[in-house]
């Protein structure tokens, strides 16, 4: 794929944060979430390829827009046919509230190279790319985080593990503490918080727990550019989870497996952006600085190369088509 979509990318997810920032705290995330779809969906019309979403707000009947098989992009003779996974405000209820990590984020991959996860909840385990190889979603807590303690060069008692705060992970977190590590819970997110593995800097070696499938395989994507890893195990939790696998063709047997990186993202030449929407651990979010600006923070992530990249935007509201006509 051609290395200048990296910034076609970015303008996608800056379109969907900006037009959703504005409802930060308003309580309604419905609405958060409509301006993102909205937003996301009127910039990739100008973004050349013929892509399809993979991974999207759901299947055509209950998502009017960037549902699961829909083209986008304005192809033209040559351009080439890529999946799209998108999710244009991950942390609804994070936007509602003001809470950090609500980002707007997509991936993209050669035609057939993204897991098409149905819509259930999968375990997860992700680390950044000095602990890739050690883990084994299998394995017991304790396990993996002495492994991992290793491949840093850290006592377990230095390590920082994200988790979902949820009752779901009440052993979890016990297993976790009585290895000794340290915890940050998080509210929601774990998109933002699988990506927060990958650099030093936000403190967060691990990433345990059970999230989406589908915010699963979008991370995985990010986890693949940076050279981190991440396994995954589909997690139905009802009896329409069940079905949803069945549906999409998966047996018992099939649901039990692991998903390894290569399995949830089957191709180096793949692409991921995200772009902040409230404050986070990785990117900050979107500030209006004033006569009619707003300033966003990006990073657009090259599996081919490896090429890791963060954008600081300064965008003037009432000058950029695309957003005019979505806020
Ligand atoms: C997960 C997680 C997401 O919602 O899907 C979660 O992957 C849903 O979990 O990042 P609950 O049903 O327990 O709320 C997010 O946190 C936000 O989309
Ligand atoms: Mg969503
Ligand atoms: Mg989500």
């Amino acid at each position: 794929m051609d290395r200048n979509l990296a910034l076609e990318l970015v303008r996608v997810t800056e379109t969907a944060a900006l037009a959703s920032a504005g409802y930060m705290g308003r309580g309604d995330k419905e609405a958060a979430d409509q301006a993102a779809v909205d937003g996301m969906r009127r910039a990739f019309s100008s973004f050349s390829i013929k892509g399809t979403v993979v991974i999207g707000e759901g299947e055509l009947d209950e998502a009017p827009m960037l549902y699961i098989g829909e083209e986008v992009g304005c192809c033209k003779d040559g351009d080439m046919e890529v999946d799209i996974a998108v999710d244009p405000l991950e942390g609804t209820t994070l936007i509602a509230k003001g809470l950090p990590n609500a980002i707007a984020v997509l991936a993209m991959a050669p035609k057939g190279c993204l897991l098409h996860a149905p819509d259930t909840y999968m375990k997860k385990i992700a680390v950044g790319p000095k602990a890739k190889g050690v883990v084994d979603i299998n394995a017991s807590v304790k396990d993996n985080l002495e492994a991992v303690a290793k491949a840093l060069n850290k006592n377990i008692e230095d390590l920082t593990v994200t988790v979902q705060d949820r009752p779901r992970h009440d052993q979890l977190i016990k297993d976790i503490r009585d290895a000794g590590a340290r915890i940050k819970l998080f509210s929601d997110g774990d998109v933002a918080t699988a990506i927060a593995t990958g650099f030093d800097e936000t403190g967060i070696d691990i990433m345990m727990g059970i999230g989406g499938a589908p915010e699963g395989v979008i991370a995985a994507v990010a986890l693949k550019c940076l050279g981190g890893d991440m396994q995954g195990i589909l997690y139905p939790m009802s009896p329409e989870e069940d079905a949803r696998c069945r549906a999409m063709g998966l047996s018992e047997e099939d649901v039990k497996k692991v998903l390894y990186l290569d399995d949830l993202v089957s191709s180096e030449d793949c692409f991921f952006a995200a772009t902040g929407i409230t404050q986070g651990d990785l990117l900050s979010g979107v500030v209006y600085t004033g006569n009619n600006r707003a300033s966003t923070h990006s990073v657009v992530m090259r599996g081919q190369t490896g090429t890791i990249r963060f954008v600081e935007a300064d965008h003037r509201l009432d000058k950029n088509d695309t957003l005019v006509e979505v806020m």
